[in-house]
């Protein structure tokens, strides 16, 4: 019974992603969804990002979170059109959340849409809400082993986000061996060694989602 429940959810779940795909496409929308654990540093990159892309892209952002809307008011301030969306408890954000959170986003076109799903590393991979591809954040500060013991989202990404790399004197993370990895889990997969803090790695990341847009168009 309890099987037959969470197919029925997830084939819902695939019917709105459809659409949400389909909406997006005709609205000349390239959209990434974000996944990644709790703090790594989702919302401080996309807050770069967005200053980055500045003229270039208008860039929104649909923000999922537990509760609060912090994460809005800082994207929004960095130059985003940002629209969150609190669960209220739940694990991830669902096709039919981002559909009605896309209403308020639709007015002002956004060229680039990013989707920072909610901070956990394995729901989120679950479920489809129609983006044209997902990126895996991982912070230096989380291990080194973190893709061999949560492959899913590494597998399904497009790109892998390694983040805060200024903090890597401090901590015992192995950048080389986490490539080696990362390779071995998605040899397709573009990797950025990122840090929001200096700005390290941003300008890659910020062409390759210039080639993601113009591709996706
Ligand atoms: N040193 C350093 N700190 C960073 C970097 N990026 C983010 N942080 C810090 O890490 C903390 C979490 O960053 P957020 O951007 O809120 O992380 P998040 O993934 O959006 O968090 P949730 O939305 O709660 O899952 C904040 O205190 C940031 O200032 C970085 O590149 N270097
Ligand atoms: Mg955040």
């Amino acid at each position: 019974m309890k099987v037959e429940i969470g197919k029925n959810l997830l084939c819902a779940n695939a019917d709105q992603a459809d659409k949400n795909r389909e909406l997006f496409r005709r609205r000349g929308a390239a959209v990434i969804n974000i996944i990644s654990s709790p703090g790594s540093g989702k919302t401080a990159l996309l807050e770069k990002t967005a200053q980055l892309m500045g003229d270039k892209f208008k860039t929104g952002v649909i923000v999922g979170d537990l509760y609060t809307d912090r994460d809005a008011r800082r994207l929004n301030s960095a130059g985003a059109t940002a629209v969150q969306i609190n669960t209220d408890g739940l694990c991830h954000l669902t096709a039919a959340m981002v559909f009605q959170a896309f209403k308020e986003i639709e007015p002002e076109n956004p060229d680039l849409l990013f989707i920072e799903n909610v901070g956990n590393l394995v729901c989120p991979a679950a479920f489809d809400l129609g983006e044209n591809a997902k990126v895996a954040l991982l912070s230096v500060a989380e291990g080194t082993d973190k893709p061999a013991k949560y492959p899913g989202i590494f597998r399904e990404a497009a790109a892998t986000v390694i983040s805060k790399v200024d903090l890597l004197p401090y901590t015992d993370f192995d950048l080389t061996s986490c490539l080696t990895e990362l390779k071995e889990l998605n040899g397709k997969m573009e990797v950025f060694v990122t840090s929001a803090r200096t700005g390290e790695g941003l300008a890659k990341w910020c062409r390759w989602l210039e080639e993601f847009a113009a591709a996706t168009k």
